[in-house]
C-alpha cells in the first residue's frame, strides 16, 4: 500500500505562536547568502576502547553574523552555539564542564538519560565561573539526536540567547546499520533552528527583547549563519532539526512542496518512517528528516522555509545516484505495562506570560513536588489550560528520560509521534497521556520548554526511588544562593539585579 504524505502540521493552527499578541514575524535579513556553518565534531581529549574523555569550556566570543561589527556570542568550545559532541552508547563517557564566563552556569544534557540533579545538569549542579567540574555517565538509550544547553534558574533563558545551546548526537549499532545517510557534515546535517534581534552594532540585546512570553527576534539563525546556503552533493541528506529557539514553533516545508520522510523524533527513530510535506516543531523538540533530491539536478536550489520565510537555500550539485531504500521498519518499541492500580499523574499548565506556573504553583529548587519509583510505568496526564481562543502551544519537557506519547484528548498522538520523545507540544485545551518511566534514581525537573515560561515559574521537580532502598538525599540550590551569586559576578546589588524570570514571581507576590 502506497504511504500517505501528509500535509498539514498536524498542531491545532489556532494555537501557533502567530496568535499571539508578542509574535515577531520572521524577515530577511539584509545580509549576503553564506555558507551553513556545520559545527566542529568535539574530539575527545583521550579515548580507549570503553572510556573516552572530553573537555567542554562555556566561553565567550564574537562571531560575524552580519556585515559590520561582530556579534558578541557564548559557546562551548566556540564562539557560538557549540562543538557537536557524538556519544556511543556503552561506551564510558567523562567530561570535564569548564566555565569560562564571568557568571554561573550549569550545562544540562537535554534527552540524556544521566542522572540527576548533578550529571543532568539542571539548576542544581551550578559551575562557578573559572572553576570546572567532572562528570562521567555511561548511556542506555537508542539512537537519538539531542542536545546540551545552559540551565541556570532563573536565567536558563538569558544564557541560551547568549548562545549556549550544543547537538548531542546519540549512537548506536541498530541506527549505524541502517540505509541512511551518516556522513556528519556531508550528508548527515545538524541544523539547529534560532531566532535573533540583532541592535545597534550588530548585537543582541536580550533585555530590551524580553517578553515573559518568550524571546523571538526577525532574524532567522541556522548553526550560528544568517542566509545560510548548503552545498548538496549527496541525492540524499539527512537533516536533524532542532527547535533552538526560546519560544517560538517552526513550520517548515520545502519549495515545491517537496515530500520529504521523518525518520525520528526527539529521542529515538520513529517505529515507521512518515511521509510528509510540513513538519511543526516547537521549542527544544527535535526531528530527523531524509530529503530526497532525485528529481533536482546540478544548478538547482531547493529552499527549507518557516511559514514564507527562506531558511536555508539547498544547493544541487552533480551527485552519484542513490539507490538505497528505506526500511519500513526503523524501530521496535516495546511499551512498558502500565499496571491497573497505577494512579495515573495529573500535571496541568496554567497561566501565559507572568502568571505561568504548574499545579498552580511556581518553581521553587528546594521542593520536591512529585515522586516516583525507578522502573514503575505510570501515565501522566499533561493539560495545557489555555483557552483555544487565547492561548499558547506550551512544549512539556520531563529530565532524564525518554516518554511515549499515548494520546491527545483520548485520541490518537499524530502520526510522527509514535517514537521516544522527551518534549511534547500541548495544545490550548488539550491533554496530552504520555508514558513515563524513569531507569535512574534522582531529582529531575519538568516544565514548559519556552524557555521564560520555564525561568518564570512554569516548571517543577520530581525525585525517583528505588523502592526499598534509603532515600538519598541531594544538596538542592536554592534562589538565594543563585541570585547572590549572579549579583556578586555582575557586581551589581542583589535587590536591583535585573533577573527576569524573578520579575515573574515579584509581579505574582510569590518568592522563589
Ligand atoms: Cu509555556
Amino acid at each position: 500500500m502506497a504511504q500517505p504524505v501528509y500535509d498539514h502540521y498536524f498542531f491545532d493552527e489556532s494555537a501557533y505562536n502567530t496568535h499571539d499578541g508578542g509574535y515577531v514575524p520572521l524577515v530577511v535579513a539584509k545580509a549576503p547568502a553564506t555558507p551553513l556553518k556545520i559545527p566542529a565534531l568535539c574530539q575527545p581529549d583521550q579515548e580507549t576502547a570503553t572510556d573516552a574523555w572530553y573537555t567542554l569550556e562555556a566561553q565567550k566570543g564574537e562571531s560575524q553574523l552580519l556585515p559590520g561589527a561582530k556579534t558578541q556570542t557564548w559557546g562551548y568550545n566556540a564562539p557560538l552555539l557549540g562543538q557537536t559532541l557524538a556519544f556511543p552508547v556503552g561506551k564510558h563517557i567523562h567530561v570535564t564542564l569548564k566555565n569560562a564566563l564571568d557568571e554561573l552556569t550549569t550545562f544540562h544534557w537535554h534527552g540524556l538519560t544521566v542522572s540527576g540533579p548533578y550529571v543532568d545538569g539542571g539548576c542544581h549542579a551550578p559551575v562557578y565561573p573559572g572553576e570546572s567540574k567532572h562528570i562521567d555517565f555511561t548511556l542506555d538509550q537508542p539512537a537519538a539526536t539531542t542536545w546540551l544547553h545552559a540551565h541556570p534558574c532563573p536565567s536558563t533563558a538569558e544564557q541560551v540567547w547568549h548562545g549556549l545551546a550544543a547537538m548531542v548526537i546519540v549512537h548506536d549499532q541498530h541506527e549505524a546499520s541502517l540505509p541512511l545517510p551518516h556522513t556528519y557534515g556531508v550528508d548527515d546535517i545538524p541544523l539547529i533552528l534560532q531566532d535573533r534581534r540583532f541592535h545597534a552594532d550588530n548585537q543582541w540585546d536580550y533585555h530590551a527583547d524580553y517578553d515573559p512570553d518568550g524571546v523571538q527576534g526577525p532574524t532567522a539563525m541556522i548553526n550560528g549563519t544568517i542566509n545560510p546556503v548548503f552545498a548538496v552533493t549527496t541525492q540524499k541528506l539527512r537533516l536533524r532539526l532542532l527547535d533552538g529557539a526560546n519560544r517560538r514553533e517552526w513550520r517548515l516545508h520545502f519549495s515545491d512542496d517537496l515530500a520529504f520522510t521523518q525518520i525520528a523524533g526527539d529521542s529515538s527513530l520513529l517505529p515507521k518512517p512518515v511521509r510528509m510535506t510540513r513538519l511543526m516543531l516547537t521549542c527544544a523538540e527535535r526531528a530527523e528528516i531524509v530529503v530526497d533530491f532525485k528529481n533536482y539536478h546540478a544548478g538547482d536550489t531547493v529552499t527549507l522555509f518557516s511559514d514564507d520565510v527562506p531558511l536555508v537555500q539547498f544547493q544541487i550539485h552533480d551527485y552519484t545516484p542513490d539507490t538505497t531504500v528505506l526500511p519500513d521498519q526503523l524501530l521496535a518499541i516495546q511499551a512498558p505495562v502500565v499496571k491497573p492500580d497505577t494512579p495515573v499523574r495529573k500535571i496541568v499548565m496554567s497561566g501565559m506570560d507572568e502568571t505561568v506556573a504548574i499545579d498552580g504553583k511556581k518553581f521553587n529548587m528546594q521542593r520536591i513536588d512529585a515522586t516516583q519509583a525507578v522502573g514503575l510505568a505510570q501515565y501522566w496526564d499533561v493539560t495545557n489550560t489555555n483557552d483555544m481562543a487565547n492561548g499558547m502551544v506550551h512544549p512539556f519537557h520531563v529530565h532524564g528520560t525518554e516518554f511515549l506519547v499515548i494520546s491527545r484528548n483520548g485520541q490518537a498522538p499524530y502520526p510522527n509521534e509514535h517514537g521516544y520523545k522527551d518534549t511534547v507540544g500541548v495544545n490550548p485545551g488539550e491533554t496530552v497521556r504520555l508514558l513515563v518511566r524513569f531507569d535512574l534514581p534522582g531529582v529531575y525537573m519538568y516544565h514548559c520548554h519556552i524557555i521564560e515560561h520555564e525561568d518564570g515559574g512554569m516548571m517543577a521537580q520530581i525525585q525517583t526511588y528505588e523502592p526499598g532502598k534509603p532515600l538519598p538525599t541531594y544538596h538542592l540550590m536554592d534562589m538565594t544562593t543563585l541570585t547572590n551569586a549572579f549579583a556578586k559576578e555582575r557586581g551589581v546589588d542583589p535587590k536591583t539585579m535585573w533577573m527576569p524570570g524573578m520579575d515573574s514571581y515579584m509581579k505574582m507576590g510569590m518568592k522563589m
